[in-house]
């Protein structure tokens, strides 16, 4: 192979990095989307807007969040789960954006996980300060489909640990655009995100926000 080859090759492929087996982050994998993504999300927040859940312990995060598609996560004192209506209105979550849901698709594909389509996207909203301490994501029915996450907004320290809590987590910088996708012997691992750096990102301002996609049916 040429050099020539070798570099238009590198050039069309999106930046691939696998960080465990099972899981990988596409830098930049969303970047051509963010002003779709942004009027998509300003639809959805206009219908459930952002709030600071409260764990089963008690404690109110320092994440607001919402969700859109035909069921949400929630979490309250008396357990964490998925529901079709967000409490908050009492209506159904907004319905998920085609264009969020093709995104997620085409990310999952990328990584090796054909004909990922997810029921639920999870948004986390992060302002400088907010974290997101070490946690599993195993309140889905079905642990065979993987799951997409979307980072926008200001960086982010993503904590990446292993299938044990005591597992010291590994540090990756996440910023606007990456998406994140794992599954298969990685969809158990704990994980979070470091206390957010305060900062100013020039399209979304001083905070972050984070899109999970799940199938959780
Ligand atoms: C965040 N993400 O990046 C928090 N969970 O703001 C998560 O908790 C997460 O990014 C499962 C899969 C991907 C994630
Ligand atoms: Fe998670």
């Amino acid at each position: 192979m040429t050099a020539d080859l070798f570099e238009t090759v590198a050039d069309v492929r999106p930046s691939f990095e696998v960080i465990a087996v099972g899981a990988a982050l596409l830098r930049g994998f969303a970047g051509p989307l963010e002003s779709e993504l942004m009027t998509a999300l300003r639809d959805v927040v206009a219908q459930a807007p952002f709030r600071r859940m409260v764990t089963p312990g008690g404690h109110q995060m320092s994440v607001a969040m919402t969700n859109c598609g035909s069921a949400g996560w929630i979490t309250d004192r008396t357990g964490y789960r998925y529901g079709a209506d967000d409490p908050e209105t009492g209506k159904p979550w907004p319905a998920m954006p085609a264009l969020l849901r093709d995104l997620a698709g085409r990310a999952a594909d990328h990584a090796g996980f054909a004909g990922f389509s997810p029921d639920v996207c999870l948004v986390n909203r992060y302002v400088p300060g907010a974290r997101m301490s070490l946690h599993q994501d195993r309140d889905e029915l079905d642990f065979g489909a993987p799951i997409v996450s979307v980072s926008l907004g200001l960086p982010a320290i993503f904590l990446w640990g292993g299938l044990k809590r005591s597992d010291k987590p590994r540090r990756f910088r996440l910023e606007h655009g990456d998406v994140a996708v794992w599954g298969g012997p990685a969809r158990l691992n704990f994980h979070g995100v470091a206390p957010l750096a305060d900062g100013e990102h020039p399209l979304m301002g001083r905070q972050r926000i984070n899109l999970t996609f799940r199938k959780v049916r």
